[in-house]
């Protein structure tokens, strides 16, 4: 049997769920590298050397003789989407809807809602710093219901990038917070048309097949010393000088 075409570089995060749903999405098998980022193992020279930026996902295509390594979640999506030609139309105007809501998800979805996982989680004792992620990331669903109100899916007529960017950050703070912040529950009245929509997408073959697959995926949380949490997060003797 021959070798996948795709290696995954990755941990539980969301931003990795959604490259193993796109590569569900199109049906094509991979090999799963697991990194620990809890213990820092992001940092390490040889994952250094495949992406600088030192962050997860990392997805190498190996179709070329020499691999194609892409970071950056978004762009593996694009990739994914454009090598197999699913979930990013070509026609202009149709695409541009889809990579607007793309790029709100990688630019606003995600760093706002991890900003709230920063300071509702990791000890942080910094009331205005979760007041203020706890309300931006609360506008954040109330823009994802707005936007379901008026198309049927994030990016248009049809499902696409957009959507599979968003749906693990929706499931992952919902298991996080639902509780917590019970707007973020998936069944949460306040929001009725992402709640459909998230039950849409959820019983695609390919979410079942990437639910079952992330499923098997250690869980790091909690397994770094202070010293990798420091680090992960750039605090304490990792803090970079202002001067
Ligand atoms: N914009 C990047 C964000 C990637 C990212 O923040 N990955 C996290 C896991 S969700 C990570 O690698 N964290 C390690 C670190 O920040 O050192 C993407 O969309 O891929």
């Amino acid at each position: 049997m021959s070798a996948p075409r795709f290696t995954l570089y990755g941990s539980l995060s969301p931003n990795v769920q959604k490259a193993i749903l796109m590569l569900e999405e199109v049906g094509q098998p991979f090999r799963m590298v697991p990194l620990n980022v809890h213990r820092g193992e992001h940092f390490a020279p040889e994952f250094t050397r495949l992406n600088p930026l030192q962050r997860v996902p990392v997805l190498v295509d190996h179709a070329a003789d020499e691999p194609l390594v892409i970071a950056e979640s978004g762009a593996i999506l694009i990739h994914l989407a454009e090598s197999f030609g699913h979930l990013l139309p070509t026609e202009p105007r149709r695409r541009a809807e889809v990579l607007q809501w793309l790029m709100y998800q990688t630019s606003t979805v995600g760093p706002v809602w991890g900003q709230l996982n920063h300071f509702a989680r990791d000890g942080s004792h910094d009331a205005y710093g979760l007041a203020r992620f706890a309300s931006a990331a609360r506008l954040v669903y109330d823009r994802l219901e707005e936007r379901l109100a008026v198309s049927p899916w994030l990016g248009g007529a049809q499902y696409s990038v957009a959507d599979v960017a968003v749906w693990p950050w929706v499931s992952i703070e919902a298991r996080l917070f639902g509780t917590r912040f019970p707007h973020m529950a998936i069944d949460a009245p306040g929001h009725p048309r992402l709640t459909a929509w998230f039950r849409r997408i959820e019983a695609r073959p390919a979410t079942r097949r990437a639910m079952a697959h992330i499923a098997a995926l250690p869980s790091n949380r909690n397994t770094g010393t202070a010293e990798q949490e420091d680090r992960l997060v750039g605090r304490g003797a990792f803090a970079r000088s202002l001067d």
